[in-house]
C-alpha cells in the first residue's frame, strides 16, 4: 500500500478486520518490519487522538518518529502555485515537501478542509501535492475530504459491539447523524464513515457474531437537516432520512458528526452553517432519541461539545463507545502502518 485515503486502499475488508483484531491481541507481533523506519507525521491542524494514536502505532512496529506542526515552530507554508509570495509565509509546499521527504520513510499529513473553495478541497490538493512530491508513501490523518484511520477505526469498534443476542436474520443498524455545533466544521469524518459503511453493507456477513454464528450484514442510514447532504461519491445508495426520530428507529449504532454544508445540494452556501444552532437544538443526541433505538450504542469520533452534539447522560451511559472506539485508533493506524511497511 502506497497511499491511504479511500476504503479501496485497504482491500478486502474482512481481511483488514482479521488483521486489527489479531494485532490487538499482540500490538508488537510486528515490532521487527519498522526497525531503521522513519514516520514523519505532518500536522497543519490540532490534533489528540490522530498524534498520539499513530505515534503509538509507528512504535508499535519499532519504527522512529518524527512530528512536525506546520504552524507552530516551523516556516509558514504557501501551499498554491503562482502565488507571488509577499505575505506571512516563508516557505512553498513544493520545497519543504522533498526536503521534508528527504528524511523519512512514510509520511501522515493532517490538513483539514479550508471550506472556502470546493474544488481545491475536493480535489485533495494539499495530500496530492504530498503524494506527487515526496516520493514516499503517504497516509491521511484527515484531510481535506476524509479521515479513513477514523472510520477503520469505527468499523473495527463496531464489529466488536454486534450484541450477541441479535436476531441474525436482521442487519445491524448503523445510523449516522447530523448533530449542532457552533463553529464551521469539515466533513471529512462524515465523508468516510459513510464511505466505510456504505462499502462495509457491500459485504455480505462482515459482522461475525461473538458466538461465531453466520454473520451479519449491515444496514446504513444518514440523518441531516436538508442543506447537509453529503457527496455523492461518498454516500453512494445510502439512504437519506431527514425525520431524526424515524432514522433512529430500531438503530443499534448510533454515530453523531456535525458538518458544514457540502455544497452539494447549495452550492455557494459551501462549508458555511445553514442554520443558527440554536434552532437546531432537538437534533442533540439525548434520551429522547436513543429510546427508540434497539438498545442502540453512542459513537462520536472526538473531541465533542456535550450538550451541542450529545447530552452529558448519554455520553456518560454504559452504550458509550467512545473511549474503546478512540483506543482502537492505535489499531487502526498499526495495521495501515503495517500494510505500508511491508508493501512499498
Ligand atoms: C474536526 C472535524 O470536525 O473534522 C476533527 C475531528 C476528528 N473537529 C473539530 O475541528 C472540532
Ligand atoms: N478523532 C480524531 O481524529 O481526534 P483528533 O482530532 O484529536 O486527532
Amino acid at each position: 500500500m502506497k497511499t491511504f485515503l479511500n476504503v479501496q486502499d485497504l482491500g478486502d475488508l474482512r481481511t483488514a478486520l482479521d488483521e486489527a483484531l489479531e494485532i490487538k491481541k499482540d500490538r508488537f507481533k510486528y515490532v521487527e518490519l519498522g526497525k531503521n523506519k522513519t514516520a514523519l507525521l505532518v500536522f497543519f491542524n490540532n490534533s489528540l487522538r490522530t498524534r498520539l494514536s499513530t505515534q503509538k502505532a509507528a512504535l508499535n512496529l519499532g519504527m522512529n518518529v518524527i512530528v512536525l506542526d506546520v504552524n507552530a515552530g516551523a516556516w509558514k507554508l504557501e501551499t498554491e502555485r503562482g502565488v507571488i509570495m509577499d505575505g506571512d509565509k516563508s516557505e512553498h509546499l513544493l520545497e519543504a515537501i522533498p526536503v521534508m521527504a528527504s528524511y523519512c520513510d512514510v509520511i501522515g499529513i493532517r490538513s483539514f478542509a479550508g471550506l472556502k473553495d470546493r474544488e481545491y478541497d475536493y480535489a485533495e490538493t494539499v495530500y496530492n501535492q504530498f503524494v506527487k512530491y515526496s516520493g514516499k508513501p503517504v497516509f491521511a490523518m484527515e484531510t481535506a475530504t476524509v479521515h479513513p484511520l477514523q472510520a477503520f477505526a469505527d468499523l473495527i469498534t463496531i464489529a466488536e459491539h454486534v450484541a450477541p443476542e441479535g436476531d441474525a436474520s436482521r442487519p445491524i443498524k448503523v445510523v449516522l447523524t447530523w448533530a449542532p455545533h457552533p463553529k464551521s466544521l469539515p466533513q471529512a469524518v462524515p465523508n468516510s464513515f459513510a464511505e466505510w459503511m456504505v462499502a462495509a453493507s457491500k459485504c455480505d456477513n462482515l459482522l461475525s457474531s461473538p458466538s461465531g454464528e453466520a454473520g451479519r450484514g449491515i444496514e446504513f442510514v444518514i440523518t441531516h437537516p436538508k442543506g447537509y447532504e453529503l457527496d455523492p461519491k461518498f454516500v453512494g445508495d445510502a439512504k437519506v432520512e431527514y425525520d431524526q426520530m424515524k432514522a433512529f428507529e430500531g438503530a443499534d449504532f448510533i454515530y453523531a458528526k456535525n458538518w458544514s454544508c457540502p455544497g452539494v445540494t447549495e452550492p455557494d452556501k459551501y462549508g458555511q452553517i445553514l442554520e443558527d444552532y440554536h434552532n437546531l437544538l432537538d437534533w442533540t443526541v439525548s434520551e429522547r432519541q436513543m429510546a427508540v433505538t434497539n438498545n442502540g450504542k453512542f459513537m462520536h469520533c472526538l473531541p465533542v461539545r456535550r450538550n451541542m452534539i450529545v447530552t452529558d447522560d448519554v455520553i456518560e451511559s454504559e452504550n458509550s463507545l467512545v473511549i474503546p472506539e478512540a483506543a482502537n485508533r492505535e489499531i487502526s493506524a498499526t495495521v495501515v502502518l503495517k500494510r505500508i511497511l511491508v508493501n512499498s
